[in-house]
């Protein structure tokens, strides 16, 4: 079977409703040519969102999608997959989605390890609704709700994946696409929870209230933080703070909640097997 790029985009919902700049795109375009890489059949993925701006991302793709309420992308994508584990699911969230309203959800989802692969376009503030402060926001910046700087600190998201029992962890940006391209292949691949954090940028109202500048200046910027994770840990933690790791921060082979939840059957099957025994 092999299957085009173009099968998992649907051009009919051109042009797209993101701003000029705006990352998103670029995440579905890997998540498109991922898919095709693998020849994962669009009739045998389902993509569940959430709302935001990075939650319209299943308007564009042509594959099964549940486009779900705020936050809940997550418990969307539990439950298609615990219904039907044969099917490839993943969950496209904004960093407001996943991790500041959704995030009780996303440390469930990793600590459950259900293979479900989440992809989070962190933009560092809530583009939808005027550039909220959100979890990811850094202590300090400003957005709409933290004129003179946001007091709060903020979400490491890998960390905090991997913390929550996350099998595969991995950041990238939205500069490299060919990394994010192959991390999202890589992390569909893994049987298991997967989770592919892409530091994106929002020209419109986070880069407006920093004064980043236009989108070109902020992937620059973006770009010049991102390190290698070997060239990240090398530096001594005080060199760290202008910096952020890349590539695949965590990756651990165990079973994922099918597996787990297979043995419950069979062990239910067998007590009731013996019950009957019991009663004759
Ligand atoms: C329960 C609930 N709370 C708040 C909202 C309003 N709301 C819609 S989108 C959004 C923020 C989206 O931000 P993010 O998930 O980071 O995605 P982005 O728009 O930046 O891509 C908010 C607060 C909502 N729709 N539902």
């Amino acid at each position: 079977m092999t299957v085009a790029v173009s099968d998992y985009l649907r051009e009919d919902k051109l042009p797209h409703l993101w701003c000029g700049g705006c990352s998103h795109g670029v995440v579905v375009g890997a998540v498109a040519r991922a898919l095709a890489a693998l020849e994962i059949a669009p009739d045998q993925t389902v993509v569940t969102t959430g709302i935001g701006c990075f939650g319209k991302a299943d308007d564009y793709i042509a594959t099964h999608a549940l486009h779900g309420t705020h936050g809940r992308a997550l418990p969307f994508a539990s439950g298609v997959k615990a219904a039907a584990p044969h099917l490839t699911v993943l969950a496209l969230m904004g960093d407001g989605d996943a991790a500041t309203i959704g995030g009780n959800h996303l440390i469930h989802a990793a600590r459950r390890n259900l293979d479900i692969t989440a992809i989070v376009s962190n933009n560092n503030n809530y583009g939808m609704t005027g550039g909220q402060c959100s979890a990811t926001t850094p202590a300090g910046k400003r957005t709409s709700t933290s004129r003179y700087g946001s007091p709060e600190p903020d979400f490491d998201l890998c960390d905090l994946v991997i913390g929550s029992g996350g099998g595969f962890v991995a950041r990238t940006t939205h500069y490299h696409v060919r990394a994010m391209e192959k991390l999202i292949a890589e992390a569909i691949s893994y049987r298991g929870f997967s989770f592919v954090e892409v530091v994106a940028c929002c020209p419109t109202y986070y880069g407006r209230y920093n004064r980043e500048g236009d989108a070109a200046s902020m992937v620059k910027l973006i770009k010049d933080r991102a390190l290698s994770k070997d060239k990240y840990f090398k530096l001594a933690p005080d060199e760290r703070e202008d910096f952020f790791p890349t590539g695949k921060l965590h990756v651990e082979e165990k079973a994922d909640f099918t597996t787990r939840y297979l043995e419950v059957q069979k062990k239910a099957g067998g007590i009731k097997a013996e019950s009957k025994e019991g009663s004759r």
